[in-house]
């Protein structure tokens, strides 16, 4: 059974692991929709698989899938990843899932945020978004754990944590007016400290140059160990990226986290820019409400947008010089774990890359603070 409780995780003693602490698995939902998908979006399902199958080389992962993509999907997809039908209206599990958060005590709950499309009726990506809205509350009933559901639109893209206290954001998404535009700064830092268990908020302006999120941190900036983050970089001072990059190097220079250390930034160079091509945007189909793909149009390429998954990390490739490097500096930071590179292309031509299609749930159990319970036969 689960609950919905009233009070706020932080009061409760749970917190958001990071992306690294132990999963007992991953979420993913199947893509389908031909306004956002191109060529009916088989190419892309071929990219999820991918990706999917790499995550399972650490962990199990569940797809839900709509009751009208069951068959196809079971057919593309690994026979060890779990299909769950459910409803949706796409499938960016980052951001319309719910949020696992651990305690002390190798308990599991999950944060169910309002999600309105990255931006509702003023300017989100699509319409309707109400059957995604209802993903997380679904997600946590399966695992049967309590629920926290705040008046709060929240994507989980748009946060990142170190599972020590700190969390960054990006002003351009968080203080954005079509999120919660009731809200002052402070009201949504108060949220993020209640919701994720964090103590300290750590502001970065803006994100990806043509993010169309509107300023996800998990495309742009991301812990990858306690007091370390890798940032997207170029060293193109005419690409418009350079300056939000160099903006966000000197406000992360001047950063402590929870604990008062200052963070180490790993630059993780960008690829070329990626454009849609004539035949991309031609194998999309146009419809009224959603973001429409044009020709020529620059993508936020990046390879920060990577999964960490148990002994994996999953990357995206974007057929670029660049990938190699990423891949090796991904390597150095996480070097118990395979990098495995997925392409990427067609994932980002929906809008984002891998860590935008993945959900982790972690693992209470398995967490460091309840490893003396756990070798003591409990
Ligand atoms: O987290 C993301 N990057 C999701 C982007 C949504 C794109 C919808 N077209």
């Amino acid at each position: 059974m689960s609950r919905r409780l009233t009070s706020t995780p932080r009061a409760d003693g749970f917190h958001m692991p990071a992306e690294w602490e132990p999963h007992v698995g991953c979420w993913m939902l199947w893509p389908e929709r031909s306004d956002n998908w191109r060529d009916g979006a088989k190419p892309a399902q071929h990219a999820f698989a991918a990706v999917a199958k790499a995550i399972t080389q650490g962990e199990p992962v569940s797809v839900c899938v709509s009751p009208g993509q069951y068959l196809v999907a079971r057919q593309m997809l690994d026979p060890a990843i779990r299909l769950v039908e459910m409803t949706n209206n796409d499938s960016w599990i980052r951001d319309c899932g719910p949020t696992f958060l651990i305690n002390e005590k190798g308990q599991v709950r999950g944060v169910d945020w309002k999600f309105n499309a990255w931006g509702g009726l003023d300017d989100g990506l699509y319409f309707p978004w109400d059957q995604d809205d209802l993903v997380g509350e679904k997600v946590i009933e399966l695992e049967r754990v309590d629920r926290y559901a705040p008046d709060f639109i929240l994507e989980g893209g748009s946060v990142d944590v170190d599972g020590e206290g700190a969390v960054l954001v990006t002003e351009e998404c968080l203080l954005n007016h079509d999120r919660n535009p009731d809200l002052t700064r402070g009201q949504i830092e108060a949220n993020l400290r209640d919701y994720l268990g964090c103590d300290t908020v750590l502001w970065l302006k803006a994100g990806v140059y043509r993010d169309e999120t509107k300023g996800h941190i998990d495309n742009f900036c991301r812990f990858v160990a306690p007091g370390e983050v890798v940032l997207t970089w170029t060293e193109d001072r005419n690409d418009p990226q350079y300056a939000i990059s160099a903006e966000a190097l000197a406000r992360l220079g001047q950063m402590r986290d929870a604990r008062g250390r200052k963070l180490v930034v790993h630059k993780l160079h960008q690829p070329a820019p990626v454009l849609i091509s004539a035949e991309e945007a031609a194998g999309v189909a146009p419809v009224e409400g959603t973001l429409p793909r044009m020709v020529g149009d620059r993508l936020a390429a990046s390879y920060v947008n990577f999964y960490i998954g148990n002994g994996v990390v999953v990357m995206p490739a974007f057929d670029d010089p660049m990938d190699a490097e990423a891949q090796a500096t991904l390597g150095d930071l996480f070097p118990t774990r395979q990098i495995i590179a997925v392409p990427g292309r067609e994932i980002l031509l929906g809008g984002g890359n891998i860590h935008c299609i993945t959900q982790q749930q972690p693992s209470a159990f398995t967490h460091k603070s309840h490893a003396g319970l756990q070798s003591a036969g409990s």
